[in-house]
């Protein structure tokens, strides 16, 4: 019998499949082609291959292997696109094992079609070692190859530190440049240590607290916070085919409360801990680095800082690992006094990845209760992050057919489990007479449905009847509630992370002058500014009248902008200043941190 069925170049085969899989993987997360783009790439599948099949040793094996490594490389790339909405960097890919924690997150965003990714591999590895094909060789053994390869490489290399960023570069040149870009960023070079030295915090400094509107009008309360996952505006108010979403917090906003209705996410890769380090530092996220795990170490002059000096104790009450997020590590640099976390609760339930927020609201009360006044106690809640998971039991919602099975209806039923919760932690610290001598601020940390996930934009479009975009999505709901106060106020100014702690210490009456403010009190500015970076384009701006979204080739004229009332296209040169006024705070910010010079400036 003959043993070989047809003749394979293996070389030429995997040349073919792995420029396919790299155009199915532009199809979902490219949107403008550039001829760089697609030059780039097929010379990076060229010159991969090429210098492979230069290396002595069994060449089918390690052909394959390179083959293999390229097609789980592209795989996990696309589905970490789909839950984030761009490329995951080398850390992240680093720390895919730790994702065990959101393993339900990926599954839920596994389409079946990204397995074409990683499919072609069984029957190539099967009729190979079965040798059911007989494998062929280019045996033209050109002394060129590597020369040229080299050039190439020397090349697709020299293009890259004239992009800013890593989504730029993906976008202008590719997968390959990215992963080389990325992979340089984070190991010998460190892009962000090269900011223009021009562009200092010089402007930022001694801007804390002045006299103004509300000044002082929760001086020396306790001070308690929820700080809730993946909570988005849109929520607030809000009733869902007849059913009221959020309840508790609505009868918050009725009375004595301060409402900051367009408020804006800010963070980077860091998520809630991003969203924890700037509204407790008034400063930027380092967007695609966390500042939690990269600077530990530095010093900060925080908010904790501050409410120390003022005689206050600082607490953080999160029903999760202490070590997640590095918090263990960093909570003490940035002047948190205790850190309560999972190993302190009772684990009576446990939904997704931590405890319950039932379980934890309602231990978090007694742990409140023993704290030393006056204290400034932060609670992060859970439950509500993706990917929405819910025992069939809590889910009281009834959803429309259209939404049941989609993140939309998952999300929506998460977050009226964790308002029905708040109610119940509002009426425990009533009971325990917690309520009326404290200021209680409720704020989102980010959004829960990102419009980069092609279900979130087609199913919220068509809930909302126009296009769901980042506006919507990233805008998070801010209240500042004082009982007893009679303010009632729902102020409409446009604010982001950075303005949660400016906008605080003139509540609470505190001047200080010592440290670092990027951020404005929201009730006594009347021009609204939030800068961003990271889930948009770093430059990407939102004001009072329209939104900028700068493109993610990094050239400006293929931005978008629009009026965030009429959502009509506006001149992209209209929102040149804003975006330079976004790049410099964001760069600042990020001078800052990376060179550890807070202690310099507070001296
Ligand atoms: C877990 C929680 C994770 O501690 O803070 O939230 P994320 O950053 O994934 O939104
Ligand atoms: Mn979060």
């Amino acid at each position: 019998m003959k043993q070989h069925r047809f003749k394979l170049d293996l070389l030429f085969l995997i040349f073919v499949l792995t420029i396919a899989k790299i155009i199915f993987l532009y199809h979902y997360t490219i949107d403008n082609f550039e001829t760089s783009l697609y030059l780039n790439s097929f010379l990076g599948v060229f010159v991969i291959y090429a210098l492979a099949n230069k290396l002595k040793g069994k060449k089918i094996k390690l052909l394959l292997r390179i083959y293999t490594i390229i097609s789980v490389l592209l795989f996990l790339d696309l589905l970490y696109f789909d839950y984030f909405g761009f490329m995951p960097s080398v850390t992240d890919l680093m720390f895919i094992g730790q994702v065990g924690t959101v393993k339900r997150s990926v599954i839920r965003v596994l389409k079946p079609m990204y397995l074409v990714m990683l499919i072609d591999l069984i029957p190539l590895y099967y009729f190979i070692k079965f040798k059911k094909v007989k494998l062929k060789f280019n045996k033209e053994d050109s002394s060129l190859t590597v020369p040229i390869c080299l050039i190439v490489i020397i090349l697709m290399v020299m293009v890259l530190p004239s992009s800013e960023n890593g989504t730029f570069v993906f976008n202008r040149y590719g997968v390959f440049s990215y992963h080389m870009y990325d992979f340089y960023d984070n190991t010998i070079g460190n892009f962000d240590k090269e900011v223009d030295k021009k562009i200092t915090y010089q402007g930022y400094v001694n801007g804390i607290g002045k006299e103004g509107k509300y000044f002082g009008v929760a001086e020396n309360r306790n001070i308690i916070v929820i700080q809730l996952e993946s909570f988005q505006n849109f929520l607030i108010n809000h009733y869902y085919r007849g059913q009221e979403l959020t309840p508790n917090l609505n009868r918050i906003l009725r009375k004595d409360s301060l409402y900051f209705d367009r408020f804006y996410q800010q963070v980077g890769t860091g998520n809630t801990s991003d969203c924890e380090f700037i509204t407790s530092n008034s400063m930027h996220s380092l967007g695609r680095k966390s500042i939690f795990k990269e600077y530990p170490e530095n010093s900060f002059y925080s908010l904790y800082n501050i409410l120390d000096k003022k005689g206050y104790s600082t607490t953080i009450l999160h029903g999760y690992e202490s070590d997640f997020w590095n918090r263990e590590e960093i909570y003490p640099s940035l002047g948190i006094d205790k850190f309560i976390s999972l190993k302190n609760f009772e684990k009576k339930e446990m939904i997704s990845f931590g405890l319950s927020d039932e379980v934890f609201f309602d231990q978090s009360v007694k742990y409140i209760k023993e704290l030393k006044e006056p204290y400034y106690a932060k609670l992060i809640t859970l439950t509500s992050h993706h990917p929405y998971v819910l025992p069939e039991s809590e889910k009281e919602l009834i959803l429309a057919d259209e939404h049941k099975e989609t993140l939309f209806g998952d999300y929506l039923q998460t977050i009226h489990y964790t308002d029905k919760q708040l109610g119940k932690f509002i009426e425990g610290i009533k009971r325990k007479g917690l309520y009326e001598n404290s200021l209680i601020i409720f704020y989102g940390d980010h959004a829960g449905l990102y419009p980069s996930n092609e279900e979130n934009k087609k199913v919220l479009s068509e809930y909302f009847g126009y296009e769901y975009n980042y506006d919507e999505a990233m805008n998070i709901p801010l209240i500042y509630h004082i009982p007893g106060s009679n303010i009632k106020e729902k102020n409409s100014i446009v604010g982001g992370q950075i303005d949660y702690m400016p906008t605080l210490l003139n509540l609470l009456g505190i001047v200080e002058d010592k440290g670092i403010l990027f951020g404005q009190d929201l009730n006594n500015s009347n021009n609204g500014f939030v800068a961003n970076q990271y889930y948009i384009p770093e430059g990407s701006f939102i004001d009072d009248e329209k939104m900028f979204i700068m493109s993610e080739d990094g050239i400006f004229e293929n931005s978008k902008a629009w009026d965030l009332k009429t959502r009509k296209p506006i001149d992209i040169h209209k929102c040149k200043e804003g975006y330079e006024k976004a790049l410099e705070q964001i760069e600042a910010s990020k001078y800052i941190i990376t060179n550890n010079e807070i202690k310099n400036i507070i001296k």
